[in-house]
């Protein structure tokens, strides 16, 4: 049994990569949806139908477990998918509760009412389809009161990091960040709701300041991923990967080499 993995793009990768890094004995089947990214900048109705596609291949190629490893996806699919579409027997995860169990320091399962957390004023980088979904302040209210959150959409960064332009990129990351600080001048925590941007950390990191905590969901899901591994041992496989893509296996393989600059080899999905 592998573990699906699925982005529209290649930003799922940093997901891929810190899980297998932590659990090697995990098989892997990861899914680009190159043919159709950037999700971004479509409405809710497409990101669910291409969403439930690439998930529906993920599951017709063995995977009983799969990671939505895109916050557009988790935002605009997910939980549409939950009211049904999903079989019994079978899990889909998003990137969305990892996250916000650690901001908020307590379990999913804990279902006491909202409370305080420490963290008052925080900042969301994410793209415009997750921005204007709201999900992520949505799950968040089922945990946490009193949490400012100043969301920033963060246009052209995917494409950017896609196209292997990092120059444009981090000039679009500290341009976004600046539009951010106008709206909200000292955020003591920052969540970078993509999954594209754990490469741009660093710009993030520099141009918030040292005092801002950044949130990055690679870890963070690795982490959760392994926690129900633990409970689900009969998942366990040889830390087989396998990659996937809807695009043009030649083209995504040498962006993948670049983006994680390691050598991987995508085929067609
Ligand atoms: N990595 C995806 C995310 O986390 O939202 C990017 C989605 C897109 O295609 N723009």
């Amino acid at each position: 049994m592998a573990v699906g993995i699925f982005d529209s793009g290649l930003g799922g990768l940093t997901v891929w990569d810190a899980v297998q890094a932590q659990l090697p004995d995990v098989d892997f089947v990861y899914l680009a949806d190159s043919a159709h990214a950037p999700y971004g900048v479509r409405n809710a109705d497409d990101i669910y139908d291409l969403t439930t596609a690439a998930t529906q291949r993920l599951f017709d190629a063995g995977c009983d477990l799969v990671i939505l490893a895109c916050n557009t996806a988790s935002a605009a699919a997910l939980r549409r998918m939950q009211e049904g579409w999903i079989p019994s027997d079978k899990r889909v995860l998003g990137v969305f509760v990892p996250l916000i169990e650690a901001m908020t320091e307590r379990q999913w399962g804990d279902n006491s009412p909202p409370r305080e957390v420490d963290l008052k004023h925080v900042a969301l980088f994410a793209t415009p389809a997750t921005v204007a979904s709201r999900a992520f302040q949505r799950e968040l209210a089922f945990r946490a009161i009193g949490v400012d959150v100043e969301a920033q959409a963060c246009g052209g960064v995917v494409d950017a990091i896609e196209d292997g332009d990092f120059i444009l990129a981090e000039a679009l990351v500290r341009s976004h960040v600046d539009a951010l600080k106008r709206k909200m001048p000292a955020p003591e925590a920052a969540i970078l709701g993509c999954t594209h941007y754990p490469l741009m950390q660093e710009t993030f990191q520099d141009a918030l300041g040292p005092d801002v905590k950044v949130f990055s969901q690679a870890n963070l899901v690795a982490h959760s991923l392994g926690d129900y591994l633990k409970r689900h041992p009969n998942m366990l496989g040889t830390g087989v990967a396998a990659f996937l893509t809807t695009g043009d296996p030649k083209k995504v393989s040498s962006r993948a080499t670049q983006f994680l600059r390691r050598p991987l080899t995508f085929q067609a999905a």
